[in-house]
């Protein structure tokens, strides 16, 4: 805009008549206004905007009880460490550089570098522009040692209604079953006896080149496979491997790492291998490395709305988005799968922050309005809203789900908004996406802003089992649908594998242009050897006792056995519809964790981890149901035959 002088008038403001004074300062006041409201718009990342904003920015939205104030209450740190929320503390304004646009693949497979184990496709997997406040909110680890204490192990096993290895560690008595058990025994046995030769302390095992591999998902930590196969190892019995695993931790587990982990990956790998490890085995070193872990990640959750981000700098706390999510989002599956393991490190160390986390996130996700009763898988954690309507039970969206079926059960089915917000998803889910294919296979679509692809992921077969967990909790006249239901779609993930050379499932299979459960493009045809199919084979065992489910399980290990056996480890697969297999070169930690226990637990006694006493979360590790009365009453008992 050009200012043009006026006649008569000077240019300094003393020879202003009062009226255009006025005018001048109503014009300036707008101007300085404008700018700051534009700072609103600008992206996070810009320094203005966190030097004139954080403050306000960072308050948390409390959707609920247990406010951000509350719960920072709880940390006791020393008053001169506190920032006000978000406030980038010195760690996180020096970090606030931007990242180097390197592409980040976070599955350990190099054909399929472009998806997360999760199964989160990914366009682009840099980092974000969009840096978060820094940590904030360490607790020290002095008010941990003072607040874990109450947790007594002894009462937490008295609460338990069953043995969590059963009478004779699940043998069953059927010879033909236990021939398959010890089948499988082995093959755990030879994937980690390669891990451990070729691999040792490395995140994988790269079975072809006899190396390890160590990835980038997990921000520095290393042994992945070893944290994920704790709790498979000990209830298999292979105790000189357990304790090789435990020794490790013991001595090598360091958790002081300084790089960018996913906070996702994170928590469900070693918050819940390790959360297992201890409940499982009662020693104290699992405890004490958890709660170390579990302080390390409240950093993520500092953003405007409590919905962490994707990415966490372990070491410095601060937290990104990734650079794939649209918009600096969030993603459904990532933060909607944390909830099992935060409750149980509150359980631990009787610090509620862990509690107050998740459930400042249920809250939101309670309140903000769903298109169709669906929750779409991007939510933005600045302003609490979606930023795009793809919903998906595959990837991106899957384990949110399990986990409000799963914390339901895991409170004793005490934890009501859980349970009304699974049942309602369900609801949607049957309404929108639910469809039966032209020869009669029922599958789970996905919906693209009310447009439907037909496409069913690997990822979303999990669903066959969390639709039978749930089915007795659902509505009286539901429950037998919902178990149809179930059955139905575990039918389908088998037939995905039936009609492949290999006898094993693609990554995504699809229902249109003629296709029924079959890849169509080259690019869907790979299998690195997930778990979702013989997952949902066991809990439909579980829940129906039909022997095909057993069947079903062994042609999978067959299939393993031929084609993803290799001389040195178990291997992915890039295309499951050919017999001349060509092997990805990597041997998953969830292998290890997932897809070998679910297999032991089929071919078990039904009192190996009874569904009574556990649930697993999304990565098979069993956490125990809190039975907060029974523990109370142990506790008043002890009171009272102390006193
Ligand atoms: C595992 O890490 C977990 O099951 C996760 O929820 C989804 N994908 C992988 C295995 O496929």
């Amino acid at each position: 805009m050009v200012f043009r002088k006026l006649p008569g008038v000077s240019a300094s403001g003393m020879g202003l008549r009062l009226s255009q004074k006025f005018v001048f300062l109503l014009f300036l006041s707008g101007l300085v206004t404008l700018c700051f409201g534009a700072l609103f718009f600008l992206p996070d990342s810009v320094r203005l905007k966190r030097i004139f904003l954080s403050k306000t920015e960072t308050q948390p939205v409390t959707v609920g009880s247990g406010s951000e104030n509350d719960a920072r209450e709880h940390l006791k740190r020393p008053k001169d460490q506190d920032h006000p929320r978000g406030m980038a503390s010195v760690k996180g304004e020096t970090s606030t550089k931007l990242k180097s646009l390197s592409r980040k693949p976070s599955v350990s497979h190099e054909a399929t570098e472009e998806r997360l184990a999760g199964g989160k496709a990914q366009e682009d997997l840099t980092l974000p522009r969009s840096k978060t406040e820094s940590a904030s909110e360490k607790a020290t680890s002095a008010d941990h040692a003072a607040s874990s204490d109450t947790f007594s192990y002894v009462k937490f096993k008295r609460c338990l209604l069953k043995p969590p290895l059963g009478s004779d560690g699940g043998k069953p008595s059927d010879p033909q079953t236990n021939e398959r058990r010890e089948k499988v025994k082995e093959m755990m046995k030879f994937a980690w006896d390669n891990y451990k030769q070729y691999a040792w302390g490395k995140n994988e095992l790269r079975p072809l080149t006899k190396n390890g591999h160590i990835g980038n998902m997990f921000g520095g930590l290393r042994g992945a496979s070893i944290i994920d196969s704790l709790d498979t190892l000990y209830i298999m019995g292979l105790m000189d491997e357990y304790k090789d695993a435990k020794e490790w931790v013991q001595t090598n587990l360091d958790l002081n790492s300084n790089g960018e982990a996913s906070l996702f990956e994170v928590n469900i790998r070693y918050v819940g291998g390790l959360l297992s490890a201890y409940y499982l085995t009662g020693e104290e070193l699992f405890k004490s490395k958890v709660l170390e872990l579990g302080e390390k990640l409240l950093p993520a959750f500092n953003t405007p709305t409590g919905i962490p981000r994707g990415v966490i700098n372990l070491g410095s706390g601060t937290s990104w988005s990734w650079g794939w999510a649209s918009a600096g989002s969030s993603i459904l599956a990532e933060f909607g799968t944390l909830h099992l393991e935060f409750v149980h490190l509150t359980e631990l160390s009787n610090n509620p922050i862990y509690t107050e986390k998740v459930m400042n996130i249920r809250k939101l996700l309670n309140k903000i309005e769903k298109p169709h009763g669906l929750y779409p898988n991007f939510l933005s954690p600045v302003s609490g809203n979606w930023v795009q309507h793809h919903v998906s039970i595959g990837g991106l969206g899957d384990s949110f789900y399990e986990y409000l079926i799963k914390s339901y059960l895991m409170s004793d089915k005490t934890d009501d908004d859980a349970k009304k917000m699974y049942y309602s998803a369900l609801e949607a889910i049957e309404a929108n996406l639910v469809q039966k294919s032209p020869g009669g296979l029922t599958y789970m679509a996905e919906w693209r802003g009310g447009i439907l692809d037909h496409k069913m992921g690997h990822l979303a077969c999990f669903s066959g089992g969390m639709i039978g967990i749930g089915a007795d909790d659902g509505a009286a006249e539901k429950r037998q649908h919902y178990l149809d239901l179930a059955a139905e779609i575990t039918h389908t993930c088998h037939e995905s594998y039936t009609r492949s050379a290999t006898k094993l499932g693609p990554e995504a299979f699809r229902f249109d242009s003629g296709a029924e459960a079959t890849a169509t493009r080259l690019s869907d045809r790979y299998y690195i050897l997930r778990p979702e199919v013989i997952e949902s084979y066991m809990y439909m065992w579980r829940l129906t006792h039909d022997p095909k489910y057993r069947e079903w399980g062994w042609e999978a290990v067959e299939a393993l056995e031929q084609h993803c056996r290799v001389e040195f480890g178990f291997s992915g697969i890039r295309d499951v519809y050919t017999m001349t297999v060509s092997h990805d070169n990597m041997q998953q930690s969830f292998f290890l964790s997932e897809t070998l226990k679910y297999l032991y637990l089929l071919f078990s006694d039904d009192d190996l981890l009874p569904l009574e006493d556990w649930v697993f979360n999304t990565e098979a590790h069993p956490l125990p149901i809190i039975r907060k009365i029974c523990l109370q009453d142990e506790a008043t008992q002890d009171k009272t035959v102390s006193e």
